[in-house]
């Protein structure tokens, strides 16, 4: 492939409800969409999941931005180009994975599209249905929780995830499992403990939560090894695995016994595969996260979803959980069985709505 121009919209579209977290509330989700044209004028799409500030990672869209036009694109455009290559020259780069991400998003659809086969294919997916949860964010009170997520259950999804902070824990969890004794249930506290609070922890540990995700410091291994160690409930990563060197020392440690991966988080879709085959070989369960991605970011976690050591349900909800109106045709549905469907079309499977992107972009460039 010779990439010849490499265009960025740096998109603002509003959630159908304001999505709240221990790191804050949002009502609009910034992201960047990310279009690569090769010579003979194919296109290919990706998404940037970094959003307006550094509260869930360090990047945003403004460095994500910095890192594509000045250091990424130099290295891509008018080179000849594999995949594989594009790895080894973005290694240069530290960190800065969500960046990586957006552009390798892109290249995978164009060499797809180019070779005619779906992305989940191209990927070792071993399935076109993919189990999915949803991800319900922290509400007014906990009768407004409760009624949301019998809404969820109802339209199919297998499993729900709360969020969680001091103060909104211990009484919400319980109240849930006195209405839905049965459900599988997790709680994600995007790095809102301490072991100051270990108390707290370990009262969460007897409402038989699925897993508990992210307790304790977003960069840390070795606390949470401590605590796996006294809680039965299954700590799974989020924040803390930015690679598969984190994989591999959180195995070492005992720091968790599940790992949501997120490919934007990971620096892509090469990166998921390794963290993907170093858990299957050691018997961690692993699945897959999201960030709140547009219809276009969702394609990338499906085709991820479908590989062989996903164990649990994925945070991947259809366009409607998220959006009045998705940039993608068809929109993400829902299956009856709680399922999404990864299209069996080349490339990420779905018609991009150049339309809708403009009309959601609040800056854009293109690099040539
Ligand atoms: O911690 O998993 C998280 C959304 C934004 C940032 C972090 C997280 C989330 C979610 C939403 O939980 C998952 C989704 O995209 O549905
Ligand atoms: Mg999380």
């Amino acid at each position: 492939m010779i990439i010849k121009t490499i265009e960025l919209y740096h998109v603002a579209m509003k959630l159908r409800e304001e999505f709240t977290t221990s790191f804050g509330s949002q009502s609009f989700r910034h992201s960047i969409i990310v279009k690569v044209e090769d010579k003979n004028g194919e296109a290919g799409w990706g998404e940037v999941v970094a959003d307006q500030g550094p509260w869930y990672s360090y990047e945003t869209v403004e460095t994500a931005w910095h890192i594509i036009r000045d250091f990424i694109a130099p290295s891509v455009i008018n080179k000849e180009l594999d995949i594989s290559r594009y790895i080894d020259t973005v290694s240069r780069i530290r960190g800065h994975n969500m960046a990586k991400a957006g552009i390798e998003y892109a290249l995978w659809d164009l060499k797809c599209k180019i070779e005619g086969i779906p992305l989940y294919k191209a990927l070792g997916g071993v399935r076109d249905r993919v189990t999915v949860g949803v991800s319900i964010g922290i509400q007014k009170s906990i009768d407004l929780l409760i009624n949301k997520i019998s809404e969820y259950l109802d339209q199919g999804y297998r499993r729900i995830k709360i969020k969680i902070k001091p103060g909104w824990d211990v009484e919400v969890i319980k109240s849930i499992r006195k209405t839905f004794p049965n459900i599988l249930l997790q709680a994600d506290a995007n790095a809102a403990y301490t072991l100051n609070e270990l108390k707290i922890l370990m009262e969460l540990d007897k409402y038989e939560l699925l897993m508990l995700e992210q307790p304790l410091h977003y960069d840390d291994l070795i606390l949470h090894a401590f605590l796996q160690r006294r809680l039965r409930t299954p700590i799974c990563l989020d924040e803390s695995i930015k690679s598969v060197r984190d994989v591999v020392a959180a195995y070492k440690l005992g720091s968790c016994s599940i790992i949501n991966v997120k490919p934007g988080r990971v620096g892509g879709l090469v990166e998921t595969k390794k963290i993907h085959d170093y858990t299957a070989e050691t018997g961690i369960p692993i699945w897959i996260g999201g960030m709140l991605e547009t219809g276009i970011g969702r394609a990338f976690l499906i085709a991820a979803a479908t590989l062989p050591n996903i164990k649990y349900p994925s945070d991947i909800s259809a366009s409607s959980r998220y959006w009045e109106e998705d940039v993608v045709e068809p929109e993400w549905t829902l299956n009856p069985d709680g399922t999404i469907t990864a299209p069996n079309k080349p490339g990420i499977g779905v018609e991009i709505l150049e339309n809708k992107i403009k009309r959601f972009t609040v800056k854009k460039i293109k690099i040539q």
